[in-house]
């Protein structure tokens, strides 16, 4: 456009834009195609971290750090396109937390509400407003909004676990706060058992009464998930897409265990060779079992136990397995629902 206009238009509308930017207004019309575009313009690349190199880098956060001078020490996955804003997809953030044997991350609390999932180890605890969990491999641990939380590991074995919470979105919205507890450790009971038991039976105490909308259920097994999936895949056949997969609910409403992520585990079975599919919601993958590859892109992404990746908004992926591979997710697909912005395509 600009190679036809004559100079002089092009000088006036330069000056015009310069007066009127002294005050803080600028013209529409230089900038809207690319502010409302045909087709999401994330900045979200597909990627994939591999434990094998990531293992060895957590270890040596370990010799660097303690768990209690660092707060939480994790190490961030950011996304390639998100460099130096603490992000995995343009909504949400990722990183691997390692704890050691002995080791204590004081509590605090925040308007953030985070995800734990158990990528190595059994026996450390997080405690959420004076109830303690047990966690162990393939587990899915909900830290609600604005509970206090403390993790320790009593255990004799290093644990890392794959923290997801909503930084970047509770960012956007300009609606964080965040305070240290007022002990290192908060009086606990353990309560698995007893969480398990009020809410993860199709049953709720009839006293019970919701605070907010996240699960009252927030220790999720791997076990069941498992059976679960398992017993799934011996009876029906798998979606051309997705295989098996379920959405960790709240067991109370049947909505979403979390209100601002999703959270997903599916089986693919040995052999599958998924159909293209892409959604409005960046994904973030964890494998837990098998192997296989993600086809996004031009980049295929080869996964096997406890790597990492993600798959963008919209860009087409295919997923394959070789043994059976079991896939944990989480996106901020609640967040588009609610808004009635999410989009699948298969
Ligand atoms: O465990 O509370 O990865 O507050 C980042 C911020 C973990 C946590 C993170 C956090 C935590």
């Amino acid at each position: 456009m600009s190679a036809v206009l004559q100079p002089s238009v092009a000088a006036e509308r330069k000056s015009f834009y310069d007066r009127i930017g002294r005050s803080n207004v600028t013209p529409l019309w230089e900038v809207l195609h690319g502010l409302i575009t045909p087709t999401p313009n994330t900045p979200c690349k597909p990627y994939l971290w591999k434990w094998e190199q990531m293992w060895p880098w957590i270890q040596e956060a370990g010799r660097l750090i303690t768990a209690k001078e660092a707060e939480r020490r994790v190490l961030v996955l950011e996304n390639p396109g998100l460099r130096g804003r603490s992000s995995i997809t343009h909504s949400l953030y990722a990183g691997l937390q390692l704890i050691l044997p002995g080791e204590v991350a004081p509590a605090h609390r925040h308007s953030q509400s985070a995800l734990r999932f158990i990528l190595l180890g059994r026996g450390a605890y997080t405690a959420v407003d004076g109830e303690k969990v047990t966690m162990s491999v393939g587990d899915f641990v909900i830290t609600p909004s604005w509970t206090f939380h403390d993790h320790g590991n009593p255990s004799d074995e290093a644990m890392v676990w794959l923290d997801g919470l909503d930084v970047p979105l509770v960012e956007l919205l300009d609606a964080q706060f965040m305070e240290k507890g007022p002990e290192e450790t908060q009086e606990t009971h353990f309560t698995q058992g007893d969480n398990l038991a009020q809410f993860g039976n199709t049953m709720k105490p009839v006293e019970y009464r919701a605070r907010g909308r996240t699960s009252p259920l927030f220790w999720y097994p791997y076990d069941r998930t498992r059976e679960a999936l398992g017993v799934m895949a011996q009876g029906r056949d798998p979606h051309a897409c997705w295989g098996h997969k379920l959405q960790y609910t709240n067991p109370v409403t049947g909505s979403w265990a979390m209100p601002t992520i999703g959270t997903f585990m599916q089986l693919l079975p040995g052999g599958f060779r998924g159909k293209e599919y892409r959604s409005t919601d960046s994904t973030v993958y964890a494998a837990v079992e098998g192997s296989g590859r993600c086809r996004v892109g031009d980049e295929t992404l080869s996964f096997g136990p406890r790597d990492v990746f993600v798959c963008p908004a919209w860009l087409p992926y295919r997923l394959e397995a070789d043994q059976d591979a079991v896939l944990f997710s989480f996106s901020d697909r609640p967040v588009q629902q609610a808004l009635d912005l999410w989009r699948e395509a298969f």
